[in-house]
């Protein structure tokens, strides 16, 4: 908008001096307004990491459909490739295009400083989104609005821990294996850590974590070589929805079954987001024992950030979403986290996909 001031005044002289020969004068006063209106957008720069999953798909439609022109925005989309290299090329290419606007979703925590003391430097604010960015100072950014993934990560191994006390199932009967998301990312470090806590506690047998960076491809290909390394596997913890069904892919290739009856040969998945439409009809089919929701319509989040911004107003710092878990095994009725009573959604058949 700043750059574009001398634009406006520009455009609305040419508009008016086109229209000086013409007779309708309401006509040509209608043109220069809605040239000054269209001058006048607020130009958001947005460096989306990547186009790695459904959540992904989800998150950059959602800011498309907010940031279009008939609200007001004009939306400068950077597709990453879960390079951060792309990214902060991206942040650089906004600080000089002179943007209102920077919004981040980075794809690891790390390596922000610079470009963000850059982009400070420019007097240009810019909001932190879905993944967090760990920074030596916090008003590198000007807020941050996403999902608790700790607690995503508590809530599905309680879920399993909750699962073993009504099956009465031991401690040392449980085998998990771990498809993590993206190295260094934010999800995967507190989902992570949420299965880490849990396995500690409740003294189950982890007996491996490798990443699947968030892909359906990469879950398979996971999931194939512990297969071969593991004759016991009962539990698979993925990180995501994806990586959940190259998991299923890979164990049913391997002519294992997937579902919850693990003392009795089936093999467990607990997942992550709620968003592919094929993980949901996997719930209800019992394929996916339950998943952790993780909402990725931050579009109109954001957007009620700028909007605040805009009044001259101080949004919160940190803004985190609201979540459930979901399962169609009735087994577990609700969850307690800390002084938290989290119910378990239970998925019905019309809410197949
Ligand atoms: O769970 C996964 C995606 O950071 C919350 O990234 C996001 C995660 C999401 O690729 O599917």
């Amino acid at each position: 908008m700043k750059k574009s001031i001398a634009v406006i005044m520009i455009l609305a002289i040419c508009v008016l001096a086109a229209g000086c020969g013409r007779s309708n004068k309401a006509e040509k006063e209608q043109e220069a307004v809605q040239t000054i209106a269209a001058a006048e957008k607020i130009v958001v720069g947005f460096s989306q990491l990547g186009a790695e999953s459904d959540w992904r798909s989800a998150n950059s439609k959602s800011m498309k459909e907010t940031f279009t022109s008939e609200n007001g925005y004009e939306l400068i989309f950077e597709d990453g490739q879960q390079k951060q290299a792309n990214q902060i090329m991206a942040i650089r290419t906004f600080i000089q295009q002179e943007v209102d606007y920077i919004v981040l979703a980075p794809v690891t925590e790390t390596g922000w400083d610079t470009v963000l003391q850059e982009a400070k430097d420019a007097g240009i604010p810019v909001i932190i989104v879905d993944r967090m960015v760990d920074v030596s100072d916090d008003s590198l950014f000007t807020c941050w609005v996403g999902s608790d993934f700790e607690l995503e990560g508590k809530k599905a191994a309680e879920w399993l821990y909750q699962y073993t006390l009504k099956e009465k199932i031991a401690s040392e009967e449980i085998h998990i294996v771990n498809i993590q998301g993206t190295i260094g990312a934010s999800s995967q470090i507190g989902r992570t850590k949420g299965l880490a806590d849990a396995v500690k506690a409740n003294g189950w047998n982890l007996l491996a974590e490798v990443s699947g960076d968030y892909t359906q491809a990469k879950g398979r290909e996971v999931m194939e070589s512990f297969l071969k390394q593991y004759d016991n596997i009962n539990v698979v913890y993925c990180e995501n929805d994806n990586e959940a069904l190259g998991a299923i892919e890979a164990i049913e290739a391997a002519g294992k079954t997937v579902g919850s009856d693990i003392t009795g040969g089936e093999i467990m998945i607990i997942s992550f987001d709620g968003v592919n439409e094929s993980a949901i009809n996997y719930v209800l089919e019992g394929k996916i024992t339950c998943i952790a929701e993780c909402n990725p319509l931050h579009g109109p989040r954001v957007q009620a950030i700028i909007e605040a911004l805009e009044e001259g107003k101080t949004p919160d710092k940190f803004a985190y979403v609201d979540e459930e878990i979901f399962s169609a095994n009735e087994t577990v009725k609700d969850l307690t986290i800390g002084d938290t009573v989290y119910p378990v959604t239970i998925l019905q058949p019309e809410d197949a996909k």
